[in-house]
């Protein structure tokens, strides 16, 4: 006890210093039960990026098959070729989608699906052009890094060659998902066979240098342990040290239910909170830290306001990859409701673009405005 004090005594010094957290700091959170003075802590780098402000945006989710050739243990959405569950969108039912949204205001298509064994990469760039075609002012933020590569696989063409492509049709940034645990002994007892650690992170890096913005994530909560964890942070953080390009990072809390992992208890309130602490701590270089409610429920999401999180994703609508893993939230949560609970949490509510750019509103359109600067960023990492 008197050792955790001391410990977070150190790290608190550091933090207020502005200095960087080392691996061993890291582990030393991962430790500690203070889960107060932990939240406090990512309190301070949270305000310090980004004041009082509160984030969340209007989107919808996509997912435009079930169908995977690989088999992660987490997984509840996954279907195997002619199984009764197992679906492809069609190019009416994506426009239909693409519409809907369109007509809720939504900013931004977040689309992630498996890795089929048949379909070519032509359908999945065709998704993408068929929602810009049908509604060019939303954001595409498609594919994860473990979709990307699988793309190149399957056509033989480099990951930048496929990013180019996808660019053409309209893709406008990459989400986080895929990156699971990047350690080697979790990695590959959970999903092994899928992009590796280090394809991943490449595919953020080419990403990157094209231009492209990206989120990252980590699931948390099944068999990774606290140097797992930690190990994940600090490859994303030398990675944002390269290039700059992530935006945010997303702690995904594990959901058991209908999965070959389903003996596994879900991820407690008080793991939920302290990883979303130590990942504030950890990315000193990433400028948000999203508290994604879907997972995480909206009564912690909304307590993760203080305790690092800055953002709490959207209005996502037609979510399957958490619902078919039991997660309990409501398939739609309406605008004045995140608002709400944004107000409630002492921050001030922003509807932002996947470019955190604040979002005008007015006469049933829409308009982004200025992208909302994170200017400490610049001071922690000159
Ligand atoms: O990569 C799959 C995870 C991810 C389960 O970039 C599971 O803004 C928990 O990455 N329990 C896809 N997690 C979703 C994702 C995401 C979500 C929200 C926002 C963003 C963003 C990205 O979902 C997968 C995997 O890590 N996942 N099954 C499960 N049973
Ligand atoms: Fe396929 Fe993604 Fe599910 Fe893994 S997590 S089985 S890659 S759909």
């Amino acid at each position: 006890m008197a050792d955790d004090v001391a410990r977070l005594k150190v790290i608190r010094e550091k933090v207020e210093a502005g200095q960087r957290l080392s691996f061993e700091d890291g582990l030393a959170m991962e430790e500690s039960h203070d889960l107060f003075e932990l939240g406090s802590l990512a309190n301070l780098v949270r305000e310090r990026l980004n004041g009082d402000l509160g984030f969340y945006n209007v989107n919808t989710h996509i997912n435009p098959t079930n169908v995977c050739v690989y088999t992660c243990d987490f997984c509840a959405f996954r279907a195997d070729l002619g199984e009764a569950k197992a679906y492809v969108m069609d190019r009416d039912q994506v426009i239909e989608r693409a519409r809907q949204a369109a007509s809720r205001g939504a900013t931004e298509m977040h689309i992630v699906g498996g890795l089929h064994h048949k379909l070519k990469l032509d359908y999945y760039i065709d998704v993408v052009r068929w929602i810009k075609e049908t509604a060019p002012e939303i954001h595409v933020k498609a594919y994860t890094a473990v979709e990307i590569e699988y793309f190149s696989k399957i056509t033989r063409v480099s990951t930048e060659e496929v990013l180019k492509r996808l660019i053409d049709a309209g893709l406008g940034s990459l989400p986080g998902g895929g990156a699971e645990i990047f350690h080697l002994e979790v990695r590959e007892k959970v999903c092994g066979a899928k992009a590796s650690t280090e394809q991943w992170l490449d595919v953020h890096r080419t990403a990157h240098r094209l231009g492209l913005h990206s989120n990252a994530t980590m699931l948390y909560g099944h068999i990774d342990r606290p140097l797992h964890r930690i190990d994940h942070l600090v490859r994303l953080r030398e990675l944002q040290d390269e290039t700059g390009g992530f935006q945010t990072f997303i702690p995904l809390a594990f959901h058991p239910d209908n999965s070959e992992m389903s003996e596994i208890p879900k991820p407690s309130g008080m793991m939920d909170l302290k990883t979303m602490a130590i990942s504030r701590l950890m990315l000193d270089n990433f400028p948000h830290i999203k508290a994604y409610w879907v997972m995480l429920g909206l009564k912690t999401a909304q307590i993760a306001l203080s305790f690092g999180a800055d953002d709490i994703d959207g209005t996502v609508v037609h979510e399957k990859i958490y619902h078919e893993a039991g997660a309990e939230t409501p398939q739609e949560v309406v605008v004045d409701e995140i608002r709400r609970l944004i107000t409630e949490a002492g921050r001030v509510p922003v509807e932002r673009d996947t470019l955190y750019r604040q979002v005008n509103r007015g006469d049933g359109r829409w308009t982004s405005g200025e992208r909302i600067a994170t200017p400490a960023l610049a001071v922690l990492n000159p």
